[in-house]
């Protein structure tokens, strides 16, 4: 029974690339991995997709028939998906891998907000386990309101998705040395909302909002197992297969709560 890895994060902010990277590690540690493109308007992989969707249904092919601009063809593409997903899931049980990971597009919203994105993943995945891994590029990472702001959204792909997400810093060599070390200590209980409480460049109705959400985060344990994941640090791409491991092993008996202050054990 395959488990499944579901990439989601902005665009651009490094979920292709991560999929190729982070499945030749797992195959290092002795797993079989699918690399799926889930990516109906993706022009190039930089991976060798065992599954692309584009064998399907492309964006473009829907742009020129349906006369759509790219994000409406997209929503189309991906809407047409729901046709397709049992013979891709098909071709998957035929690679018979431990572990699919799955690329999906850019413009998260359209396919995790939307209905039709959730409901292509529910019939792919059916009942093995999956997890969501939530990309927040480092680009995020320049002031305290801004990386409340993508926790935020983290959050609401969490719940439209209802899987176990790990959370990562994706592109992390990208992060100034003292952005680095503001990310490691953001799963302190309360050290986000510390930061934006003191960043007296955000109007007070505004940073008492970001402060609010902040602590929601904290709450919920939400912030607890961040990861700064570089493809250029392997060590990294190690330590998120760990915690994949982990949170697939627990299934649905999960919660953000259990990795409260980066140590699950501990809690
Ligand atoms: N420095 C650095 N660059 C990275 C890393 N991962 C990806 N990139 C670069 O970031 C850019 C975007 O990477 P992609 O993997 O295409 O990102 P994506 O999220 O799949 O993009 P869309 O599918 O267009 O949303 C590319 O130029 C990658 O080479 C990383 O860990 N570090
Ligand atoms: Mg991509």
């Amino acid at each position: 029974m395959p488990r499944f890895i579901v990439m989601v994060g902005p665009a651009g902010s490094g979920k292709s690339t991560l999929t190729g990277e982070l499945a030749r590690v797992m195959e290092d540690y002795g797993a079989t991995v699918a690399r799926v493109n889930f990516d109906p308007a993706a022009e190039v992989v930089p991976y060798e997709a065992d599954v692309d969707v584009r064998d399907y249904v492309t964006a473009s092919e829907i742009m020129e028939k349906e006369g759509l601009g790219p994000n409406g063809a997209l929503v189309v593409a991906v809407d047409s998906l729901i046709s397709y997903v049992s013979d891709i899931r098909g071709r998957i049980d035929e690679i018979d891998p431990d572990y699919v990971i799955l690329d999906t597009p850019g413009q998260l919203e359209l396919f995790a907000y939307r209905a039709g994105g959730p409901l292509v993943l529910e019939a792919l995945v059916l009942d093995n386990q999956a997890a969501t891994v939530f990309l927040a590029d480092a680009i995020f990472m320049e002031n305290p309101a801004s990386m409340v702001s993508i926790f935020t959204l983290a959050s609401s792909v969490a719940v439209r998705l209802k899987r176990p997400q790990v959370n990562v810093i994706s592109r992390s060599d990208l992060l100034a040395q003292e952005a680095y070390e503001v990310i490691e200590r953001i799963p302190e209980d309360g050290f986000l909302t510390g930061l934006v409480e003191a960043d007296e460049r955000l109007p007070g109705d505004l940073r008492m909002l970001s402060q609010l959400l902040s602590d929601a985060l904290y709450q919920a344990g939400f912030l607890g197992g961040l990861i700064p994941v570089s493809v250029k640090d392997p060590d990294s791409l190690a330590m998120l297969y760990a915690r994949l491991q982990q949170v697939l092993a627990a299934g649905d008996d999960y919660a953000f709560y259990d990795l409260k202050y980066g140590q699950p054990d501990e809690y």
